[in-house]
């Protein structure tokens, strides 16, 4: 994006613009109107209120604010705040109808390529108004994840289809070893990073092992077999306590079949697939595997270190792989198959240090709070990351096989709450050298 000349990032805002929009349409075309504006869980918003919410923000940053046009539906514009509505009580205001709500993104995409049409794009810093297309693209890409994340909630009969991952793995050693140094975190140079991946700063990282892929459903099944849910040792005290008051046995999505587990997919019922990163599991889950196992989560450093890091050059690189947008050999991203791949795939995606995996297929739980970098700077309004900060929420990294290459990157930070499981989440461990281990 850096090197692109006004007319051809103008063409790249307008061709992301229109793929995402796609997105947004087969996530709601997939299932009949009474189904859009149905509640199917109240952790979620029905799906009709997600698409006017895109909408709505679209219009407010683009069309109002870059565009300085006039407001199209400014009597709207309470029902789509986010912070006025929590997510359970959606159902019961004065949505706009399926009908309608596809009627007003479709009237304020039109105004956004006027606006971006008229709008010069050059000097990409981070107050420059392409930014806020940039901005606008990645905002309607993570309620796609979240629409994706509600069809996974729904019952019934299978809405979605995909291609099955690829399924070709190498044998690989459990860990790598990353040594220890400073490294560059964060990034002030990547056109589309949000406010909370902001400015670039060294980090000291000491040495640690991290494990090359993520945990996989088998690795998690011994966890459970070996009583890992009845045994509060590997539970911190608040993860116990939810672990009591939630009655959790297993990650969300399966069940118990006579002997064996299974899964609930989309509508499909199926064995659970040992190979397969686990996912739908909270924070407080993954961290008592790691316990159990004898490891610890990776701190939001570890992680970035592991993923950018190379050591040849002494550079942080925007992907494990290098500094290539991601292409489908890399990773599994982009809600183009609708599960992970089994650990081990993704050999183009490889990190320096050798880890697979750490872009796309499942979020990774961190060990980290969701807290400012040094020199924060909240932009472009203090609700997309400021008022999350704090020890409420935790970091994930490397997006899922829901989420878009647009709104992932080896800098990208998501947050949620530690008992959420209905995203798209797993983790894998790091662990700190054993005395013997060092040289
Ligand atoms: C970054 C995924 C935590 O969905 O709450 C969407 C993204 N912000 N609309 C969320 C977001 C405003 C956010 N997460
Ligand atoms: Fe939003």
């Amino acid at each position: 994006l850096a090197e692109l000349s006004d007319d051809d990032l103008r063409a790249h805002v307008a061709a992301e613009l229109a793929r995402t929009r796609r997105r947004s349409a087969e996530l709601t075309d997939a299932v009949d109107d009474e189904d859009l504006v149905t509640q199917h869980s109240p952790l979620m918003s029905p799906l009709v209120w997600d698409l006017a919410h895109v909408g709505s923000q679209e219009e407010l940053w683009l069309v109002r604010d870059v565009g300085g046009a006039e407001a199209i539906r400014p009597d709207i514009d309470d029902l789509y705040d986010a912070f006025q509505h929590a997510r359970a009580d959606r159902p019961q205001l004065p949505l706009l109808g399926p009908t309608e709500a596809r009627e007003y993104v479709g009237t304020v995409r039109e105004k956004v390529f006027d606006v971006l049409e008229r709008t010069p794009l050059e000097g990409r810093r981070l107050v420059d108004q392409g930014f806020a297309f940039g901005m606008i693209v990645q905002h309607e890409q993570q309620h796609d994840e979240t629409m994706l994340a509600t069809h996974q909630l729904r019952k019934g009969p299978p809405a979605l289809a995909a291609e099955p991952p690829p399924s070709d793995v190498d044998v690989l050693p459990p860990e790598v070893f990353v040594p220890g140094g400073p490294f560059t975190m964060g990034t002030s140079t990547e056109p589309w990073a949000l406010d909370n991946e902001r400015p670039a700063h060294q980090v000291h990282v000491a040495d640690f092992y991290l494990d090359t892929t993520p945990v996989t459903n088998g690795q998690y099944l011994a966890f459970i077999d070996a009583g890992g849910y009845d045994d509060p040792r590997w539970w911190s005290e608040a993860g116990w306590a939810y672990r009591q008051r939630a009655d959790l046995r297993a990650p969300r999505f399966w069940q118990r079949d006579g002997d064996r587990w299974l899964r609930r997919r989309f509508g499909h019922l199926e064995p659970v697939p040992e190979a397969e990163p686990v996912v739908h599991v909270s924070f407080f889950e993954a961290e008592a595997y790691a316990a159990w196992a004898g490891k610890r989560l990776p701190t939001e450093q570890e992680w970035e270190k592991a993923a950018r890091f190379d050591p040849a050059t002494g550079r942080s690189r925007r992907y494990p792989w290098g500094d290539d947008d991601p292409r489908p050999e890399h990773a599994n991203l982009g809600q183009r198959h609708l599960q992970p791949a089994p650990a081990g795939a993704y050999r183009a995606g490889a990190a320096p240090c050798g880890a697979r995996q750490l872009i796309g297929d499942v979020w990774e739980w961190t060990s980290s709070d969701f807290l400012p970098y040094p020199g924060f700077a909240a932009f472009p309004y203090r609700e997309y990351s400021e008022v999350f900060f704090g020890s409420e929420y935790k970091v994930l990294r490397g997006g899922s096989f829901g989420t878009d290459r647009a709104a992932c990157r080896g800098t990208f930070r998501n947050w949620d709450f530690p008992i959420r499981r209905q995203i798209f989440a797993g983790f894998r461990c790091a662990r700190t050298p054993r005395a013997e281990e060092l040289g």
